[in-house]
């Protein structure tokens, strides 16, 4: 047995995952849910209720609380975490926690005979941490983009982006700059929750650090010139940015209360998307995911450092090296739920289009799917737009209108990547509609491959202790971990179908792009 212990600290809960890397096995797991479990954060949604709907903020005392009651989960089921050779973990993207001088001294004593909640609280010197569903910085992120321009997106990866950690630290500077005076460390919540496992201030790593806003992707360290302008004095208050594989310390005594042995190494922890794209066996360069759930998300391994010219897609780093793209599509399960309901029909029904009642192409029968605002394209007043009249349409070619024209969307939108796909793993509630799979294969002409992973990032966690600790290559690993459930092959007669139709989808979004950029700035 050789077990390795992945957390997932996600918006809605904590995780916990010991895989068996020789038997391939995830072999025991816990969760804990915020709302239901510790009602007493106040985070029934991953976040505190606000009267400023773009204000999110969280408990950080919420999510080390979740810690001490994850890991006594497993010990009450008798989960052999005396055997675990190793840790590391997941964290949501963005979210910022701010602590003061005690923090290092508090995290090398912790005492067992205290919880953790109890002895952390003192070190906080901002008491709510923002999350990555804030999206109160747009004035931060105007400061931002006027002040480095093009230089913000070509070196960090992506344009000021309101989730991004930068803007929130900036904001918090202006809104009480006393406590950011008092505020030693800034940590992001994934090395947050690596340093008090280590018990010593852990790295951030390059997967997370990315989306910070902060980190110099070409050079790979903080950027002195924008760290400094978000807020002054800040470098001195980051942690140290390292690789995925750097080892953040020994595990902390306290953790012997579980049964854990003390000394194991702690491995940096990293962002949920990049933990994520481990998890889901998707390391390599010509492999995409693609996630299927309320928003669609594509991503994928990099196989040099590229930014979208558009700006939708953001860069982080890959944890087994280099850099992942990521795209958010947000109107993703809400837009095939609208057409299910306007056609009146059941999702089995949807997910089993008869054959032979529309083709490949439908006619040329395209929409612009965004029922609610939209992050790729950015489309901030919804809009539903069609080359052709729904009212005369039946519901079969509605439905293939709307899984084509996501198809070629995500193909339009990820060909700044300059990649072309051969495998792409499709993950997420809507993986099991068929149809929507072959057009996806006949889109992009790649092989889709179904995973069944339910806790990807807290598995991709897990696998990178794995790598870090005992050396096992990651693609040994995705054999045992991430194998496909079944395989759908393009079909080499529909390409030139979508060759055509990708050139009208792009024509039909950048009229409609142009019509939005024009509400917006009205005097262009
Ligand atoms: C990515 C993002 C979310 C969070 C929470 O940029 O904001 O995916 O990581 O899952």
């Amino acid at each position: 047995m050789n077990l390795f212990l992945g957390l997932d600290s996600s918006t809605q809960g904590l995780k916990a995952e010991i895989i068996d890397i020789d038997a391939g096995v995830i072999i025991d797991s816990a969760s804990v849910n915020f709302g239901k479990d510790l009602p007493q954060y106040n985070c029934p949604n991953g976040h505190l209720e606000n009267s400023n709907p773009l204000i999110k903020h969280a408990d950080p005392l919420m999510w080390a609380a979740a810690l001490d009651l994850v890991l006594s989960r497993l010990r009450q089921q008798n989960a052999p975490l005396d055997k675990v050779e190793g840790i590391s973990g997941s964290g949501q993207q963005h979210g910022s926690v701010y602590l003061n001088d005690k923090f290092t001294e508090i995290i090398a004593e912790l005492d067992v005979e205290k919880d953790l909640p109890e002895q952390l609280a003192p070190a906080l010197s901002r008491k709510t941490s923002p999350i990555w569903m804030d999206r109160a910085t747009s004035e931060e992120c105007r400061e931002l983009q006027e002040k480095f321009g093009e230089r913000l997106q070509q070196d960090t990866g992506s344009p000021a982006i309101e989730r991004f950690t930068g803007s929130q630290i900036r904001k918090f500077t202006k809104e009480d700059n006393a406590a950011y005076s008092n505020t030693t460390h800034i940590h992001l919540i994934s090395s947050f929750m690596a340093s008090i496992l280590a018990g010593t201030n852990s790295p951030i790593d390059f997967g997370d650090g990315a989306g910070m806003n902060l980190l110099n992707l070409k050079t790979l360290h903080w950027d002195e010139e924008i760290t400094e302008f978000t807020a002054p004095g800040l470098l001195d208050k980051l942690p140290l940015a390292a690789s995925s594989d750097t080892v953040a310390g020994k595990l902390s005594g306290y953790y012997s209360k579980y049964g854990l042995k003390s000394g194991i190494p702690v491995i940096v922890w990293s962002g949920d998307n990049p933990c994520s794209l481990i998890g889901t066996g998707a390391a390599e360069p010509g492999v995409a995911v693609i996630s299927l759930g309320t928003s669609d998300t594509f991503f994928a391994a990099m196989r040099n450092f590229k930014t979208d010219p558009h700006g939708y897609g953001h860069v982080f780093g890959n944890p087994a090296g280099g850099f992942m793209s990521l795209i958010c599509f947000s109107n993703g399960s809400l837009a095939r739920e609208k057409i299910k309901k306007d056609c009146s029909v059941s999702w089995e029904y949807f997910d089993s289009l008869p054959e032979n009642k529309t083709l490949p192409g439908n006619d040329g029968k395209l929409m612009l799917p965004y029922f609610s605002t939209e992050s790729t394209p950015v489309v901030l007043n919804p809009e539903v737009k069609y080359n052709f009249s729904p009212e005369e349409a039946d519901s079969e070619s509605k439905i293939r209108c709307i899984l084509e024209s996501q198809a070629l969307s995500m193909r339009l939108h990820s060909s700044w990547m300059g990649e072309t796909f051969t495998r792409i793993r499709i993950t997420g509630g809507a993986s099991n509609c068929n149809p929507f799979l072959q057009i996806l294969a006949d889109v992009f002409q790649a092989q889709i491959e179904k995973i069944s992973i339910t806790d990807s990032a807290g598995l991709g966690a897990a696998l990178r202790a794995a790598n870090a600790v005992a050396q096992v290559p990651f693609a040994g690993l995705f054999d045992k971990f991430t194998a496909a459930k079944e395989i759908i092959l393009p079909n080499p007669n529909n390409a030139k179908i979508y060759d055509n139709a990708i050139k009208k989808y792009a024509e039909l979004s950048t009229l409609a792009n142009a019509r939005q950029h024009r509400r917006k700035h009205p005097d262009l």
